[in-house]
């Protein structure tokens, strides 16, 4: 008994259940996610319910633990400790994986895609599953998706043209490709780890930054950079990598559990999403925010000054996205 108990604790937790006096030994499996927003944000609330779904469907066998609030650390660190397995899985920007993966450059060019229903055409259909299955030779395994609408511009100085973005300094993910589409519109690409950028907006060393509704409010970046311009250059969805080296250990039926219940808990996250959106619009304005809304001619503009930036990529790149294009 002794032996056994000393294996099982060398790979998991395990659980003890007195049932009439006999006793039942199973092992949990515990597997550690990092998420970088606060416990109340959309995707948390996403990674939560992905964790009801994986402990309901194990019986109790398998246990998503959620560390938010970069508990694990910033994002591209700890996209690092899942690539080596010493964390399970992180929910995060796939800007951030495609630094490691970079086929997923191709999902998150500026201007890909129609609205959030042609995105999610492409990511739950045979070219999402595709670009899920190629993160394993990364070492990753692609979880599945998650909403994260769209990005804009937010800055210092107000910003109504793009023109007006010239020669400033935009802090960016540190993702190559969001370095091309700032440098593609004229302006200085500064990248950064998340938790820095409110520092470096109030200090100066950036002129202005990018994200969604959610992410201005909850990091109080618009306490520091007040005009929001919505040019809505990306659509970037939110990807759950999960480490190759820990999942290759899991029996198949379980590997297959974990993924369908990231799939499951998609509709419940895009629901809390589209709602939190509006909540954090109508608050940053209250709080005194100036959004600039852009006629479809300037947004025009924003689209042309991209074209260089789709010249640069390079025919695999382009044959994806020509792909993504076709998904009506
Ligand atoms: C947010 C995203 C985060 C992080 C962040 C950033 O929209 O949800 O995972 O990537 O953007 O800009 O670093």
């Amino acid at each position: 008994m002794k032996k056994i108990l000393g294996v099982l604790l060398s790979v998991s937790l395990v659980t003890l259940l007195f049932a009439g006096g006999a006793s039942v030994v199973f092992a949990q499996k515990v597997l550690r996610l990092a998420e970088t927003h606060p416990q109340d944000y959309p995707t948390t609330k996403g990674d939560y319910e992905f964790a009801r779904l994986v402990k309901e469907r194990s019986k109790g066998r398998i246990v998503v633990e959620v560390f938010h609030s970069k508990q694990l650390g910033e994002e591209r660190a700890v996209i690092e400790q899942v690539q080596l397995g010493a964390i399970d899985m992180t929910r995060v920007s796939i800007s951030a994986v495609s630094a490691f993966v970079r086929d997923l450059d191709a999902f998150q060019l500026p201007y890909l895609y129609r609205d959030a229903a042609h995105m999610w055409k492409v990511l739950n259909g045979p070219i999402g599953e595709e670009i899920l299955k190629k993160h394993e030779a990364s070492n990753f395994v692609g979880v599945g998706w998650f909403e994260g609408g769209s990005r804009n511009f937010y800055t210092k100085k107000q910003v109504k043209a793009v023109s007006d973005l010239k020669g400033m300094k935009i802090r960016v993910q540190q993702a190559p490709l969001m370095v091309g589409m700032v440098e593609a519109l004229g302006a200085v690409a500064t990248p950064l780890p998340y938790g820095e950028v409110y520092s470096a907006l109030q200090s100066g060393v950036v002129d202005g930054a990018e994200n969604n509704w959610p992410s201005y409010l909850t990091t109080s970046h618009f306490e520091v950079a007040k005009y929001f311009i919505v040019d809505e250059h990306t659509r970037v969805p939110e990807i759950t990598v999960g480490s190759k080296k820990l999942f290759d250990k899991l029996p198949k039926e379980d590997r297959a559990l974990i993924l369908k219940a990231m799939k499951d808990a998609q509709a419940y996250q895009f629901k809390l999403w589209v709602d939190f959106e509006k909540v954090a619009e109508k608050t940053v304005k209250e709080k005194g925010s100036t959004v600039t809304q852009i006629s479809p001619a300037e947004k025009q503009k924003f689209v042309d000054a991209m074209k260089p930036l789709y010249d640069k990529q390079p025919p695999e790149i382009m044959a994806v996205v020509n792909k993504i294009r076709a998904v009506k």
